[in-house]
């Protein structure tokens, strides 16, 4: 198995952090190949917690070497801080590599994040005001500022003048902001360059290294499919590509190296900040599966919405990304609901449709079509195989493996390490 990719099959949240830790053992490299420190992925280890926002979940792994790849975007003073929090807690984080052409959060992209999302109102993304978008706005728009911009002095200067004389425009004129000077942003990072330096690496170089070398990669997705700046439910997404596509380009690795997708996707289904969301749940059902489910930001802290399960959604994200298996995770939060929904197709405008609509406006009027599948009451978090699972969770993992398209691999039934079916 050469590379592999773990994708969020829905809205992020899945369990992601998990699933890598729990394939640390058995490959390489773990690299992280976009977004920044916006995700928030949890590991479970025994009795420690871990919530992992720019290092890949890897780094939790001894034999594993952790890789930045060039499509995430660096918060420099985030990353040197969880670095610290790691190293206190007695994990080696000396194999890090980190691209040089990874993007820089600065400041300015942090206020940017936030006053645009003040300023949008009721139409906010719901960001999680780590300043991505706009960092990947300066990326796209080519006056962005690379890590390896940390080791030129003088060419740092340059690329920080020419950013922040536009910006300083619009923080001033449109959002009577204080304008932000340049050589103090410049002092800052310069100070971050020596301790960041250890591990610069040509991190694209290193992987095809490794790859010729027989050694196993995993690129680990943050957010999920449906946050795709492509593919998701945009606006409401985020400014990068977690779906497979995107690891590609955000690693440097071609496709013909990957064999394997892996869509993590959980047995209900949540979002975090604005947007459709077919399957919501106002009322009690949601809350209990909130509670239940500990459905909180690891990042921001905010409630996530929760909802059933979405077939069309599932089923889509086996298409976008050519997933090759699920993993099914957060089965345990469903035990005690005498029936359980599953949303198999939508009703749009007095039609039946199996496909996601790729029109916003129908996405927008899209009513779930449910089924109604018994349920269980039994405690579910010590099965360790599939038989040992009550016959109606087991018909309820059958059915959810139907309808989306691909085979479940693994089942979580609970959120440490061990707590894991595995299917053969
Ligand atoms: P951004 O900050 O520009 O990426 O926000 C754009 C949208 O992407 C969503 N987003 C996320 N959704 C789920 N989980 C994420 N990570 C954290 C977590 C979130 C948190 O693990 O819980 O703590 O709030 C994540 N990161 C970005 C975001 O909600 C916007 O809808
Ligand atoms: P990620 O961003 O996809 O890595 O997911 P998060 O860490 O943001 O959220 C997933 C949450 O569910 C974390 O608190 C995990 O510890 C937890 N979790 C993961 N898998 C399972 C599972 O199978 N059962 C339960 N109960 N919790 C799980
Ligand atoms: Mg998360």
């Amino acid at each position: 198995m050469p590379a592999l990719v773990l994708v969020g099959a829905q809205w992020g949240d899945e369990g992601k952090g998990k699933a890598t830790d729990l394939l640390g053992g058995s490959v390489d490299y773990v690299v992280r190949y976009q977004g920044g420190n916006n995700a928030g992925h949890t590991v479970v280890i025994g009795d420690q917690k871990y919530a992992l926002h720019l290092l890949p979940s890897g780094i939790l792994s001894p034999n594993v070497v952790p890789v930045i790849g060039n499509g995430v975007v660096i918060d420099p003073g985030v990353l040197l801080s969880e670095l610290a929090g790691l190293n206190e807690r007695g994990i080696d984080t000396s194999k890090l590599l980190i691209s040089g052409n990874a993007h820089l959060i600065t400041p300015y992209h942090r206020t940017l994040d936030k006053v645009t999302e003040r300023f949008l109102g009721k139409r906010k993304i719901g960001t999680t005001g780590r300043g991505i978008g706009p960092a990947y706005a300066d990326k796209i728009n080519r006056i962005g500022i690379r890590v390896q911009d940390l080791f030129d002095e003088s060419i740092l200067i340059q690329k920080v003048e020419a950013a922040l004389d536009h910006k300083n425009q619009i923080l001033v004129k449109l959002y009577n902001r204080r304008a932000m000077p340049a050589d103090l942003v410049v002092q800052e990072y310069l100070g971050y360059a020596e301790q960041i330096r250890p591990y610069l690496a040509d991190t694209t170089l290193v992987l095809d290294e490794a790859l010729k070398a027989g050694k196993v990669v995993l690129l680990e997705g943050g957010q999920g499919t449906l946050l795709d700046v492509d593919h998701g439910t945009y606006p409401f997404v985020t400014s990068s590509n977690p779906t497979s596509g995107g690891a590609c380009t955000g690693a440097g690795i071609g496709p013909t190296k990957i064999d394997r997708v892996i869509g993590i996707l959980k047995a209900y289904t949540t979002r975090v900040g604005s947007g459709p969301f077919p399957t919501e749940l106002l009322d009690a059902d949601g809350e209990a599966l909130r509670r239940i489910g500990g459905e909180r930001g690891v990042t921001t802290g905010r409630d996530r919405r929760c909802g059933w399960f979405d077939a069309v959604i599932a089923r889509y994200a086996t298409r976008v990304n050519g997933l090759t298996d699920f993993f099914l995770t957060k089965l345990d939060v469903l035990t005690g609901w005498e029936q359980i929904p599953v949303c198999v197709a939508y009703e749009i405008d007095g039609r039946r449709v199996d496909e996601l609509p790729y029109s916003q406006t129908d996405f927008h009027h899209a009513k779930p079509v449910y089924e109604y599948l018994p349920g269980w009451s039994e405690d579910i978090s010590a099965a360790r195989t599939f038989a040992e699972l009550p016959k109606n969770a087991q018909a309820y993992v059958k059915a959810l493996e139907e309808m989306s398209g691909a085979p479940i691999s693994a089942i979580g039934v609970g959120p440490g390490r061990t707590e894991t079916i595995e299917i053969n």
